[in-house]
């Protein structure tokens, strides 16, 4: 069996997606997915310049042997373009060898290690009553974790309120609080960390108060603070038994969760934005997180993430795969196929796509009782329609940035 063609496929129901397509000389068809939200069209560079010409004509079966030789034969290593591209190609492999073997990717994995996936979604509020209802409907919607983000005082627009998606224009758009925004130029919002500081720890009393003890919660507060300040944060939130307290610090400094976690009990989880098992390699080795927020999109693929999350394992550290809209129906297959197989499985993040890109792409996973599974199709179990794709071309979007009150750019 050969690569015969290698098709790169941009597409933009809901959002942007890049989806790498290849056909093999048998006619198995494998999916990959390649989005990087906002730096969309830098992949399909990547990979219809630089990687297709590779592809085609080389042995689907061996996976392995081609992850190491597209890691290792490009000389310029990881980085979130080179690693979502050789995500794709790995997950469209693993695609095809579910197929041709006659399996879904995760029986190739070992099997499964549970009936379902535990998955949370996203409650927000612009102000405490909207976030209360939001709660209320995710509960209703049968989700057992909550992911809780809130409006500051004083700040107009900040990163997870769905409902500031129609102060954008954007009603219609299934956005929801994943807010990469159609336009020429990223929306600017602003920034306060003395005030989010200060109004958090008693949203979470108030959602406490409301839904009790024992429900999951989960907050992210998306790189925005000082390793001092996120172990403030980390502490506060201590009476409140959170899930984890995501993203706390950039995550480029390894060094910074080592002061949040002599400070605080509260789980930490990090990485949606990592490449590799490098990224996280201190930071497993020294226990300094409890989740490992790799997606399969953006970690180089199953082959890569599998092998952080084994490494993880010898640390009692879990999974806890980003899922936002961003990652495409694909992206979302392979994290479950991987999820479902691993021992050490945390938690997915789950947020339904919208209706045009449900149409796009056709996929076979469950979602019952509030846990996922990926489904029993052959391979990945998700299949795209390329007229309905080519209905909708690509638009810029970016996603937004921060400025703090006396104009200075800060992380978003
Ligand atoms: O901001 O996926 O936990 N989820 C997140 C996401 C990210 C977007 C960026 O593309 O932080 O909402
Ligand atoms: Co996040």
């Amino acid at each position: 069996m050969k690569i015969d063609l290698a098709d790169v496929i941009v597409t933009s129901p809901d959002r942007n997606f890049v989806t790498l397509k290849l056909t093999t000389s048998d006619g198995h068809v494998g999916l990959g997915d390649a989005t990087v939200n906002g730096r969309e069209l830098a992949v399909v560079s990547y990979l219809s310049d630089h990687v297709v010409p590779l592809l085609i004509g080389s042995d689907p079966m061996r996976i392995e042997d081609t992850w190491q030789f597209l890691y290792r034969s490009a000389y310029w290593r990881r980085g979130p373009i080179t690693m979502a591209a050789i995500a794709a190609v790995d997950m469209a492999l693993w695609d095809i060898k579910g197929k041709a073997a006659g399996m879904p990717v995760y029986q190739l994995l070992g099997g499964a290690s549970r009936t379902g996936l535990l998955a949370y979604g996203h409650a927000s509020g612009k102000e405490l009553p909207e976030l209360l209802d939001s709660v209320q409907e995710h509960i209703e919607l049968g989700y057992r974790a909550i992911r809780i983000q809130s409006g500051v005082p004083n700040l107009k627009s900040i990163y997870g309120i769905a409902s500031q998606g129609a102060d954008h224009g954007d009603a219609e758009l299934r956005y929801d609080h994943e807010p990469a925004r159609r336009g020429e130029k990223p929306v600017e919002e602003d920034w306060d960390t003395r005030a989010y500081l200060t109004h958090l720890p008693g949203i979470f009393e108030a959602v406490r108060g409301e839904f009790g003890a024992t429900l999951p919660l989960l907050h992210d507060a998306h790189h925005r603070l000082t390793p001092i300040q996120a172990a403030r944060l980390g502490k506060d939130l201590e009476p409140y038994d959170l899930f984890w307290l995501e993203d706390c610090t950039p995550a480029e400094n390894q060094e910074a969760l080592r002061l949040v976690r002599q400070h605080t009990t509260t789980p930490l989880a990090i990485g949606e934005v990592f490449n590799t098992v490098w990224d996280f390699k201190d930071l497993i080795r020294d226990q300094l997180i409890d989740y490992v927020r790799g997606a399969v999109t953006h970690m180089g693929g199953i082959t890569a993430l599998k092998k952080t999350l084994e490494y993880a394992a010898m640390y009692q550290v879990k999974s806890g795969m980003h899922g936002p809209t961003d990652i495409s129906p694909v992206g979302m297959a392979a994290a479950m196929h991987l999820g479902l197989a691993i021992h050490n499985f945390g938690i997915q993040e789950y947020m339904p796509h919208g209706a045009r890109t449900d149409q796009v792409f056709q996929q076979t996973f469950t979602w019952r009782e509030g846990l996922l599974h990926p489904g029993d199709e052959l391979g990945l179990g998700v299949s795209l329609n390329v007229d309905e794709a080519g209905r909708y071309p690509y638009e810029r979007a970016y996603l937004p940035y921060n400025r703090l009150a006396d104009g200075t750019v800060h992380d978003w």
